[in-house]
């Protein structure tokens, strides 16, 4: 190349003018956004034991968020504040932890629209609705007769409803029981919940199916609209040392279950109301307020009485994940212990439940002939096969735990291209729209289970290692090039991607202060004061920069309970205020501009208090502070607060 030629060359690259075929692109340059530019995609990752769904930038990497969802988070006062409480409430009480897995976003003809992401809570089932307007967790349900959610929160592709099934089966209804009567109690529960308006959010009915252990699910599109598939696996039915119990059948089960069915047989009155108690819990946008509202009963479908809702498909071995390819024609099994991954097809399922090619029946589901519905076994694949991604064009990629790697194939023509290596012990992996009907394809995220030496270490825990592939060039002939280590918070199981251009421009900016309908909302500083109810002193204050009024608080005495009602009365992007005050046991508070939190605070010891922004928000923020006397109890002081130049307090009537 001529000196002059290459110049050129290279100030049209670098003014965006030409851009290089990828792979002459190094790593770096591909994962480098530079100032002024943002990330073309948002990632989202569960963060798994940390109950939150992290926010990432790709393919920088870069994390831009944590959503708080199961999970208390002190740093903005979600579930501390009283408009958050009621989110994380359950038929068990409050519950300030919950051990998130699988994001989803909602979806319109099979493509995620960047409305909302769903994701399910494990431990005590539940699935919850971040909006992607606020990324905030605005709705929360509990699911009833259930021992750990995890097929969940996958999304049929209208997001019409998202499914939960039991991990643990579990007497259904829970009773005091035997543990070694596990096989004549123990059951479980594949659950469709209506997904596709904010707020309503409700249980559509649940299939009562053998006592297994239901581990993943995704539903069809396309051809295959209108069915949902979960893996299971201890179709042993062992109750001790499943390592060994559960792993002794060549086979278990995909359940495919077609939920029009569902739909008809509740229609007929083919099912069983059932009372039980769990909560739904919802925050409003124009309240900001979270409440609980209580249900009551759930619909149980019986396979016995709704035929052809449900049938099994002999997979091997002990499956884990269960994905459909975009084309909505295959389902593949992730056999964890199987030495091939399993393709089933869905239009040769059909045929078998037509031809009624059965090989038995548990509790009136028919078992399908694997020979019947087997697509083609991919033969010697990888160790351990988990989960699988797509990338539109035709191939599939199947995360490998044991081997650490990632093997990916044309699933039509069941031909292994090729294998990516991960560091070290993949879970799940995901490409961007990787699990919907159109993937966006370029990059490819394995998401590893063990880390060891790929960070500097940080005592014994370190973070999991997510690995950034491109993947833009088409696999076939150009192999996947490994671009960037990514530290991840948590563990992230599963993950879910979209473009930037989607969500970005509806990202929301402020709270309108004129719509906020918080009963305590302080509209100006004119507005504020404090009004005692007995023992209980409601504040409503504001802030603004640099200054909180009231600022000076007198009368409230120790076996008071204190409300500080605290509006943001900026109307400016990126402008919160936070608020803390001294030996509260509580977290603070952090308000976006035009909202209202609470934080209820018991002083107990006689003294003057200072509170303060705890978030630095001009170059006055150290002066945004105040104080609060509090008396003992039987003082006889006024009740009066202060704030300006004038010497005076305003006494309080
Ligand atoms: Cu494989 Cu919970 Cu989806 Cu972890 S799960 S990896
Ligand atoms: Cu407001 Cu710092």
């Amino acid at each position: 190349m001529k000196p002059r030629f290459k110049l050129a060359l290279f100030s049209a690259v670098a003014a965006g003018l030409v851009s290089l075929p990828s792979q002459a692109q190094s790593p770096a340059e591909k994962v480098y956004v530079p100032h002024g530019k943002h990330d073309e995609f948002y990632a989202f990752l569960s963060g798994g034991y940390n109950g939150q769904l992290s926010v990432y930038g790709l393919p920088s990497g870069r994390l831009l968020k944590v959503i708080p969802v199961f999970s208390v988070f002190p740093m903005n006062g979600y579930g501390y504040s009283e408009e958050t409480k009621a989110m994380l409430m359950t038929s068990h009480g409050f519950i300030p932890w919950g051990d998130t897995h699988h994001p989803e976003l909602s979806q319109t003809n099979g493509v995620p629209d960047g409305r909302w992401i769903f994701i399910n809570e494990n431990n005590t089932p539940r699935v919850a609705r971040i909006d992607l307007k606020t990324f905030e967790t605005t709705e929360i349900i509990e699911i009833p007769f259930s021992g750990g959610n995890h097929a969940s929160a996958f999304t049929t592709p209208d997001t019409k409803y998202v499914t939960a099934a039991t991990r643990f089966s579990v007497p259904i209804p829970q009773k005091d029981v035997p543990i070694a009567e596990y096989k004549k109690y123990f059951k479980g529960t594949l659950t469709f919940i209506r997904a596709d308006k904010p707020g309503k959010m409700d249980i559509a009915f649940q299939i009562l199916v053998p006592g297994y252990d239901y581990d993943l699910a995704h539903c069809g599109k396309g051809p295959s609209y209108g069915w949902c598939f979960f893996t299971s696996y201890n179709t042993e039915q062992a109750h001790t040392l499943l390592e060994i119990n559960a792993s002794m059948k060549d086979k278990d089960y995909i359940a495919a279950v077609n939920w029009k069915r569902a739909e008809e047989c509740i229609a007929q009155g083919k099912y069983k109301e059932v009372k039980t108690k769990y909560a739904h819990n919802y925050r409003p946008e124009d309240t900001r307020i979270a409440r609980t509202e209580w249900k009551t009963s759930v619909k149980w479908i019986i396979p016995k009485e709704c035929p052809g809702v449900v049938y099994y498909l002999p997979t091997p071995k002990s499956p884990h994940g269960v994905d459909v390819t975009p084309d909505g024609k295959y389902i593949i099994g992730g056999g964890k212990l199987a030495t091939v991954i399993p393709i089933h097809s869905f239009e040769k399922m059909i045929n078998a439940i037509k031809n009624k090619q059965f090989a038995g029946e548990v509790e009136g589901i028919p078992i399908l002939k694997y020979e019947a519905v087997n697509h083609c076994e991919l033969p010697n694949p990888c160790l351990g096969p988990l989960h699988t991604e797509f990338d539109g064009r035709g191939h599939a990629f199947t995360s490998c735990f044991i081997s650490s790697d990632v093997v990916y194939y044309d699933y039509k023509k069941c031909k292994i291209l090729g294998h990516v290596p991960t560091y070290y012990s993949v879970g799940h992996l995901m490409i961007p729209g990787g699990d919907s009907a159109k993937p966006w394809g370029k990059y490819l995220l394995p998401m590893n289970k063990i880390t060891k030496d790929v960070f500097l270490p940080t005592g014994p825990e370190l973070p999991h290692a997510g690995q950034l592939y491109d993947i833009s060039a088409n696999v076939e002939n150009t192999k996947p090039q490994f671009l960037l280590d990514l530290a991840e918070l948590g563990e992230p199981h599963y993950a879910q991607a979209i473009p930037a251009k989607i969500l970005a421009p509806k990202s929301q900016k402020i709270f309108e202060l004129e719509k906020n309908k918080n009963p305590y909302v302080t509209r100006s500083e004119e507005e504020a004061k404090v009004v005692r109810k007995g023992n209980e002193v409601h504040v409503y204050m504001t802030a603004i920069r640099s200054h909180f009024v009231p600022d000076n608080i007198e009368g409230i005495k120790v076996g008071d309970t204190v409300y500080f009602h605290v509006t943001n009365i900026e109307q400016d992007w990126d402008i919160p205020h936070g608020f803390a005050v001294y030996g509260a046991k509580t977290s603070n508070l952090l308000i976006m501009p035009g909202e209202t939190l609470t934080l209820k605070w018991k002083p107990e010891k006689p003294g003057v208090y200072p509170y303060y922004c705890t978030d630095f928000c001009s170059a006055l923020h150290q002066e945004m502070q105040g104080y609060v006397r509090v008396s003992p109890a039987d003082a006889k002081l006024p009740f009066k607060f202060k704030y300006g130049t004038g010497d005076e307090m305003h006494i309080v009537k």
